[in-house]
């Protein structure tokens, strides 16, 4: 049989090709790495965050040792099918044979043995650098704990709880002022994921864990919930604005402030009814059970099931990141949780449209 297998024709022209696709790979993870607005908010080759940046580089690493360890292999392999192959006037006998060579089997056990150990020790050095169980010196800390299907966010010590949007101030390499998050969880197993800021960690029940952040800029760093959780964990969306210091502080200050009771007596150009409006919204806020999983500091309201909603209307988003903060979103949400978030587990509490309007002006009195 002289038919040259086809194989061969293949074989020699997947080499440049998957070469060709390894470098476009390699070109576009540092063309992401360089540029200063990532293709994406989530991108994970755009670490901007000391951690993040300890696993970029650590990947690479990885990435680098297996391109090397298929290249080798690769080439080995292309040769001796092609150097090897079947040729016209071969007699069909089987080639000398070879057994127990010291240099081979040495060879073939020491080296992959090296390779692993380096990638172990490279790998231990970022989990130790990563992972502290006590917080960095000079960190702030912030308590997030998981719910189905929100982020409850508390600063102790400061007197701020606030849910699904998490600030914390920018920290200068040169004067690092990380932030160390504790992470619980108030029913299942929920992930706190932001990819350019850290790795995901787990939040379990009865568990505590942690992590830390020292974002080097200031910007908004999206994330979401990586373990799956229920329902809507795919709408259990991560929010985190680093911000310069003053304008933190500032945040901070605005957050520790209770509600208004009332909107103050309309003092400016206002005197009818929103404010009116607002006042029967409160009071139908209170004699229903939103107060029994909501919390508005300065009032009655003590709930915890739900977010805490004394400062609602500085929030961006409603229900974790499902939609943005507008009034008619926000009408719609109380309506009908499910209209946005199906499986959300606040009720739609059947009001009618006119106190829907006045729970939404109420609602946007918490600024
Ligand atoms: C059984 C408990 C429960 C009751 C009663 C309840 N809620 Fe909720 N509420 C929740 C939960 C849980 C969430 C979070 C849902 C999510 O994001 O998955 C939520 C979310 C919200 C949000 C969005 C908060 C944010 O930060 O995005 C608003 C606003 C809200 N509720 C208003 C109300 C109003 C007004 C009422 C009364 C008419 C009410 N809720 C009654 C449990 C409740
Ligand atoms: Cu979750």
């Amino acid at each position: 049989m002289s038919i040259r297998p086809p194989i061969t024709v293949a074989g020699s022209a997947i080499g440049p090709r998957i070469l060709l696709l390894l470098l476009m790979m390699i070109s576009a993870i540092s063309g992401f790495a360089d540029s200063a607005e990532p293709l994406s908010p989530t991108n994970i080759f755009a670490p901007a965050s000391t951690p993040a940046n300890t696993i970029f580089g650590l990947s690479v690493f990885v990435l680098a040792v297996a391109a090397a360890i298929f290249m080798a292999v690769f080439s080995l392999l292309a040769y001796a099918v092609i150097r090897y192959r079947r040729k016209a006037g071969d007699d069909g006998h089987e080639p000398p044979q070879v057994y127990g060579s010291n240099q081979v089997e040495l060879a073939w056990t020491v080296i992959p043995v090296l390779i692993v150990v380096a990638l172990f020790m490279a790998t231990a050095r970022v989990i130790a650098n990563v992972q502290t169980a006590a917080a960095p010196p000079n960190a702030m800390e912030v308590v997030a704990v998981g719910h189905q299907f929100w982020w409850e966010f508390r600063y102790p010590g400061l007197n701020v709880v606030t849910a699904n949007e998490l600030h914390v101030p920018v920290s200068d390499p040169a004067h690092p002022t990380p932030t160390f998050i504790k992470l619980l969880s108030a029913d299942t197993d929920h992930s706190f994921w932001v990819p350019r800021l850290a790795g995901k960690t787990d939040l379990i029940p009865n568990t505590v864990n942690s992590m830390w952040i020292d974002p080097h800029e200031a910007g908004l760093y999206l994330g979401q919930c990586a373990q799956y959780c229920g329902t809507q964990h795919a709408k259990m969306l991560l929010r985190v604005y680093v911000q310069p210091r003053e304008e933190f502080d500032r945040w901070i200050q605005a957050q520790r402030q209770p509600a208004h009771v009332n909107p103050p007596q309309a003092t400016t150009e206002r005197t009818e009814a929103p404010s009116d409006a607002a006042a029967e919204g409160h009071h139908i806020f209170e004699k229903t059970a939103c107060i029994n999983c909501h919390a508005v500091a300065g009032t009655p309201a003590n709930g915890r099931f739900g977010p805490d909603l004394t400062h609602l209307m500085s929030r961006d988003t409603l229900a974790s990141g499902a939609v943005p903060n507008t009034p008619g979103n926000l009408r719609l949400w109380i309506k009908d949780p499910s209209a946005i978030k199906p499986g959300s587990l606040m009720p739609a509490m059947g009001l009618n449209d006119q106190d829907l309007d006045a729970v939404t002006a109420y609602l946007e009195t918490l600024r």
